[in-house]
Formats: structure tokens, C-alpha cells, sequence
């Protein structure tokens, strides 16, 4: 296997890129615009555990699965090797490190975020803790606590405007890991 000596990971043909936040930031949508123009593979990590089996019950309080993590990690170590991966996830803690080459949190400001999740149907205790996950920036400590900080970066994702620049610059970057890369 070839390796990156610099970093003493495998090298990789193509990066993975993680892309998180509070559910309702806008990460099913960058992926998708980002995954259609650059023809990386959008891995939504809710729709894989469910077609690799990997929930392992159903949280009633926040109405959402649990996922059994072990075998969710054994059953995308193949695909996350070969590169080329656009991650979404609402946690980044669990994945190993060496799997991702750059790290995007998406940021949403409450008011707006309270909008989106209403309009998606959260209610309760699932509406209020999300929103309190982002007034207190939860995904972004935990990505900044799991990865190296210089490949961490925060995306402000209010606006379709913001959308568009965000799509922009994830895609210069993805550009210029492939220029930095060429053999
Ligand atoms: P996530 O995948 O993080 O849960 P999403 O991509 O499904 O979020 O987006 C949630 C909703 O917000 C959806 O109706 C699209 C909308 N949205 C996303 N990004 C936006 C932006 N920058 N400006 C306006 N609306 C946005």
C-alpha cells in the first residue's frame, strides 16, 4: 500500500470530506449540489446505517435511530479507504480521524434554524435540543475536539447566497487537493 509520509496515512486518489452540523444547517443540500458537480460519492450516514443493518434500536425521545457505530465503521472502512467520499452526518466524533482530509461545519443562526426544523416537522424536546445544540456550537467543539484544527472549518449557511459561496469554496478546495495531489 502507498503511503503519505508526511502524514503516515494511506494516500488516498481522491479526499473524503466531512460535512456536519445541528440537523436543518443545510448539509443534505451542499452534499447534493457538491456530490452532482464533482461526482464524489454522498454518503448519507442515516440512509447507509439503515441498508448495512446498522441501527441498532430507535431513540422514542428524539425520535431517530441509534447506531450500532463498530459496525457502521467496519462496513465503510473499504469505501472510505478508496476516497472520494462526501460524508453528512449530524455527529463527527465517532468516525476514525484518518478517514477524513477536511472537516465542514455548517452554521446556522437559531431563528432561522428553529424556522427549518419547524417546517420539518421537530416538535418538543427533539426542537429545543437541537436548537440548543447550535446556540452552544456543539458539533463544532466536538469536530475541533476530534480532528486537527487547521482541517476544521466553520461555514455560515443562513442564506441562499451563503449556500452558494459555501458549495464554491468546498469545491475550490476539493480542486486544489487534487492539484496538491497530482502525481
Ligand atoms: P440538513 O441536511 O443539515 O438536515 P437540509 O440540507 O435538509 O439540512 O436543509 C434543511 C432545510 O433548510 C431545507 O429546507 C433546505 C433549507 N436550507 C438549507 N440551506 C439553506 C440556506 N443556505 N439558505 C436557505 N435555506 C437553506
Amino acid at each position: 500500500m502507498e503511503v503519505d509520509h508526511v502524514q503516515n496515512f494511506p494516500s488516498r486518489n481522491a479526499p473524503n470530506i466531512m460535512i456536519t452540523g445541528t440537523p436543518g444547517v443545510g448539509k443534505s443540500r451542499i452534499c447534493n449540489q457538491i456530490s452532482e458537480m464533482l461526482g464524489l460519492q454522498w454518503i448519507e450516514i442515516s440512509k447507509v446505517a439503515k441498508a448495512y443493518n446498522c441501527v441498532e434500536e430507535f431513540d422514542a425521545v428524539y425520535n431517530c435511530p441509534v447506531l450500532d457505530e463498530d459496525k457502521l465503521m467496519d462496513a465503510l472502512e473499504e469505501t472510505m479507504s478508496a476516497g472520494g467520499n462526501i460524508v453528512d452526518y449530524h455527529s463527527c466524533e465517532f468516525f476514525p480521524e484518518r478517514w477524513f482530509d477536511v472537516v465542514f461545519v455548517l452554521r446556522t443562526d437559531n431563528t432561522l434554524l428553529y424556522d427549518r426544523l419547524v417546517n420539518r416537522g421537530y416538535t418538543g424536546k427533539k426542537l429545543e435540543d437541537n436548537i440548543d445544540c447550535e446556540i452552544f456550537q456543539m458539533i463544532l467543539e466536538e469536530a475541533k475536539e476530534s480532528y486537527k484544527p487547521e482541517i476544521v472549518h466553520e461555514l455560515i449557511n443562513n442564506t441562499p447566497e451563503q449556500l452558494e459561496v459555501n458549495v464554491q469554496n468546498i469545491c475550490l478546495w476539493i480542486k486544489e487537493w487534487f492539484e496538491n495531489h497530482q502525481q
